[in-house]
Formats: structure tokens, C-alpha cells, sequence
């Protein structure tokens, strides 16, 4: 693929004339396309279309700028398989999970689509009979989203949607490993008709000189803490500019005394290890009574042990590579500390170097069991691949406290049968995304999207991201002919 930025409309060349490429992950060697490494001049081309076509757009009406959204998931709806296929290649996740994004993708353009004829906003009471009030929603302007590699077509489409529809104007900065993807996403805008500068797309390192431009008024980030907490810092120094970060997790996998453990050992390997433990959602903790820890490790190891690793688009295979060769060498450091950190390793995973996997990021899992000590680095820190440590507690009050001792909280399940002790944990753990008999992993489009401490703003992506990309503002009219206030405040002059 010869792929180009998208700026008004137009597929254009970067002005510095460099380019990078994306290769697959699986099969290294494998160039699968260029792109421009956009520069200073590209992001502000990008940024003054988008900002020149901001007023046009926000007067068209919500249900017509739907409709642009609608022509867009029709069209996508018809190359599923092949965006599915192209997005295996690019970011080595497996053909189902691939194919599991586009359809995220689909249904949050579906989603907000679906919203665009029901009520916008609220009528509000008054002290005064003669005052009507009305919450209404505005758009902010110029919003920059910028995304990660690993859900390279479900996320970017979590974020544009909702801004477009509210009348905002968008640049999409796709991560420079997905760039085909990203490049793809290009491709359908312009197909759907959008008026040029409404959605543009620009490839390479140029996140940091979209959240620093003046004239972009929201900036939306999914990737890692330490990237989300700088542009958070950036930000602050705006007085017009606000930043949603979605950032990670060290989830936890709850598993108490009286659980089904055939639904907890499935959790686990799905919580563990689909995309490889690279979801934002992955859980890289079980925390297990110690009642029924022996039997669960016992059967989580003989599945863990089966997990076919291979070719992303075999059907049958179930992990594919990691992203990149730094993303080898990370995980390699962490599966290393824990050893030094006194882990009773389970499973040796590691880099797989021999046919058929030598031309690719491969690894294989790692588990260890660790009792809890809040100074051990990897309890605490992401690792972002298959590494997982099976951590024993007595009780659910110790469940909670180990879940909670993490910097970070995304998601949280829990495995049991008992009601009461589920309330506990869905009252005490600290998390944005909780469940219950369910992996960490899977969340639905229409529910709201949004960690607390170092894994986001607790502003939310997802459905309730329109909370971000729309001021609430109120809007008074009074229908007598004189002037009564609220609060006894007296009009006599
Ligand atoms: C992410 O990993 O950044 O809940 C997003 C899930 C997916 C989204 C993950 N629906 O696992």
C-alpha cells in the first residue's frame, strides 16, 4: 500500500517527503506498506481544514450529519473480511478477533447513528412558572484523536463518530504500526461523501504537535499512561483545550471460594490471553482463594499449555505475535523481574525463535504464582503481552485489597456464585469496567468506556464519550412579560 494523509478531502503526500513503513508482525520481513511521516506543515494543514470546515458542518443537522455516517458503515459493512484480513497482517491479531474489531467499529458508527433521532438534551424545571429550560449540547470545534496500534479499527471509530456527529471536525493520528488501517479508515470517509475536512488522517510521529496546536479544542488518546499523563500535562497549559486518555490497566481476574471453575479457568485464558495479553482490558493478575487455588492453576496451566500460537490469519490458531521487537524485548525484562522478584514461575514463556515462528514477534505465555507485596514491580506495572501471575488471598476482603494495591483500574471480574460477595467487589474494587462471570475483555460499544487512576481521566470513550466532545450548556427563555427571578432574588428597581 502506497499510503498518503488525507487532508481535505485529498489523499496528499507529507510536505518532507519521508516515509515509514508498516510491516506484519508475523513475518517481519513483509513490508505491507509507506506512509508519510508527517511534519509541522502537514499537521497544520490538517488542522486548518478541520477548523475551516467546522462551521459548515456543525449548521448542517445532526440527522443529516448521521447520514454521512450511515453511508460510511454500509460501505464498510461490505469489505469486513478484507479490512479483517489486512488488519491480521498489519497488527497480528487473530483473523476471529480481527474480524471482532471491524464489527466494534461498525456497531459504534451504527450506535451513534441510532441516536441521531432520539431526544439530544433535556427540558429542565424551573422555580419560575414562566421559564422554560433546556440542556443543550454544542460541539467544542477541532477534535485530535490520537490511537494505539491494537484495536486499529474498533477504537479509532469509537472516537470519530461521536465527534463527528456532534458537529465537531476531526484529525485522526493512527498509530504509525497500523498505518494501513488507518489508512483504510481514509479511504471509506471519502467514499461516504463527507465534505472535505470533516474527518482527516494523518500518518507518522506528529501526535505530540496536534495536542500542542492552538487551534485543536479536544484531544482523545487511548495508549499507554506514560504517553496519555504527558499529553494530559500539555493540555493543562490550554485554556480552551480538554483531554480524554483511556490508558491502560494492570486488571485483575477475581476468583473466589464457591466459583464455577470452568468458567473461571475460561476467563482466565481469554482474559490472559487474547491479542496476546495486548488489550487495554487484559488481565495480568488472577487473584484466587486459596479454597480452590491449587485446582484452578492445575487446569489453567493444561489449557494455557495447549494455546495454539501462530499464522494470525489461520482460523484455528488462538495468540498471534506481539507488536514489534521492542514489545519482545519488554516483556522478555518483565517475565526476567518477576523470577528476581521471587515468582515460582508456572510456565517459561518466551520469545519462540525456531520454524515456523523465527520471521515473527512470537511468544509464548508466562505464568508464575506470587503471593502479594506491594514493592514488587511486576504486580504493579503493565507488561502488555502473555505474562500473568496467579496471586493467592484467604478471603474477599484480602481479594479487594490486592485487586485495589495497583496504581491502575480498568477492569475488574470477578467468577462466583454468590451474590453478596459479587456486591462487595462491585462496591470496593476501583475499576470503570466490571464483571461478573465474564473475562476482563469484551466490552460493548453502547456501555460507557473509562478507567480510574493511571488508566484515565475518568472520562469516558465509548458511548459516553459525547460527554467529552459536546459542552452541556443551558439555554433560558422566559415567557412573561416582565422579569421574575429565581432564588427570591427581588426585580423591584
Ligand atoms: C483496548 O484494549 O484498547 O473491552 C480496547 C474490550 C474491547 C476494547 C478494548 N471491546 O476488550
Amino acid at each position: 500500500m502506497e499510503g498518503k494523509n488525507y487532508i481535505n478531502g485529498a489523499f496528499v503526500d507529507g510536505a518532507s517527503g519521508e516515509r515509514f513503513e508498516s510491516r506484519s508482525p508475523a513475518s517481519f520481513d513483509e513490508v505491507l506498506g509507506t506512509f508519510p511521516l508527517s511534519s509541522e506543515k502537514d499537521v497544520n494543514d490538517a488542522v486548518n481544514a478541520a477548523q475551516a470546515a467546522y462551521d459548515g458542518w456543525r449548521h448542517l443537522s445532526r440527522i443529516k450529519r448521521g447520514e454521512y455516517l450511515d453511508e460510511f458503515t454500509q460501505l464498510i459493512k461490505k469489505d469486513r473480511e478484507e479490512i479483517a484480513r489486512l488488519m491480521a497482517k498489519e497488527c497480528g491479531k487473530g483473523i476471529v478477533e480481527s474480524r471482532a474489531d471491524v464489527t466494534e467499529g461498525i456497531h459504534m458508527a451504527q450506535y451513534v447513528f441510532g441516536t441521531v433521532r432520539m431526544p439530544h438534551g433535556d427540558v429542565v424545571d424551573s422555580e419560575i412558572p414562566e421559564k422554560d429550560s433546556f440542556m443543550r449540547r454544542k460541539p467544542k470545534g477541532v477534535v485530535a484523536a490520537i490511537t494505539a496500534w491494537n484495536f486499529p479499527f474498533a477504537v479509532p471509530l469509537w472516537l470519530v463518530c461521536p465527534s463527528v456527529v456532534e458537529g465537531n471536525t476531526v484529525i485522526l493520528k493512527p498509530s504509525r504500526e497500523t498505518a494501513c488501517v488507518g489508512n483504510v479508515i481514509a479511504e471509506y470517509a471519502h467514499k461516504a461523501g463527507f465534505p472535505p475536512g470533516v474527518i482527516n488522517i494523518i500518518h507518522g510521529s506528529c501526535g505530540d504537535l496536534l495536542v500542542k496546536h492552538p487551534d485543536t479544542h479536544v484531544v482523545l488518546f487511548v495508549g499507554s499512561n506514560a504517553v496519555g499523563a504527558e499529553i494530559k500535562r500539555t493540555v493543562a497549559g490550554f485554556d480552551n483545550k480538554m483531554a480524554a486518555c483511556e490508558m491502560g490497566g494492570k486488571n485483575a481476574l477475581i476468583v473466589l471460594d464457591d466459583a464455577s471453575l470452568d468458567i473461571a479457568v475460561n476467563a482466565a485464558v481469554i482474559s490472559a490471553f487474547k491479542t496476546s495479553g495486548q488489550r487495554c482490558t487484559s488481565a495480568s493478575r488472577f487473584i484466587v482463594h486459596e479454597k480452590v487455588f491449587t485446582e484452578f492453576e492445575k487446569r489453567f496451566i493444561e489449557i494455557t499449555k495447549r494455546i495454539k500460537i501462530g499464522d494470525p490469519l489461520d482460523e484455528s490458531v488462538f495468540m498471534g505475535p506481539v507488536i514489534n521487537q521492542a514489545a519482545t524485548e519488554k516483556i522478555a525484562q518483565y517475565n526476567e523481574l518477576a523470577k528476581k522478584e521471587g515468582a515460582k514461575v508456572l510456565l517459561d514463556g518466551g520469545r519462540l525463535m525456531d520454524n515456523p515462528y523465527k520471521k515473527g514477534y512470537f511468544m509464548s505465555p508466562f505464568v508464575y504464582r506470587m503471593q502479594n507485596n506491594p514493592k514488587s514491580r511486576v504486580l504493579h506495572e503493565e507488561v502488555f503481552g502473555p505474562h500473568v501471575a496467579i496471586i493467592p488471598v484467604k478471603d474477599v476482603d484480602e481479594a479487594i485489597e490486592v485487586h485495589n494495591d495497583t496504581g491502575y483500574g480498568l477492569t475488574c471480574a470477578v467468577i462466583t456464585e454468590d451474590y453478596r460477595k459479587a456486591r462487595r467487589i462491585r462496591e470496593d474494587c476501583e475499576y470503570g469496567l466490571g464483571y461478573v462471570n465474564l473475562p476482563t475483555i469484551g466490552a460493548e460499544v453502547h456501555l460507557p468506556f473509562g478507567g480510574v487512576k493511571k488508566s484515565g481521566t475518568g472520562l469516558p470513550s465509548g458511548s459516553t464519550l459525547i460527554d467529552v466532545v459536546t459542552h452541556r450548556t443551558a439555554w433560558t427563555v422566559n415567557h412573561a412579560m416582565e422579569i421574575k427571578m429565581a432564588q427570591g432574588l427581588t426585580v423591584k428597581l
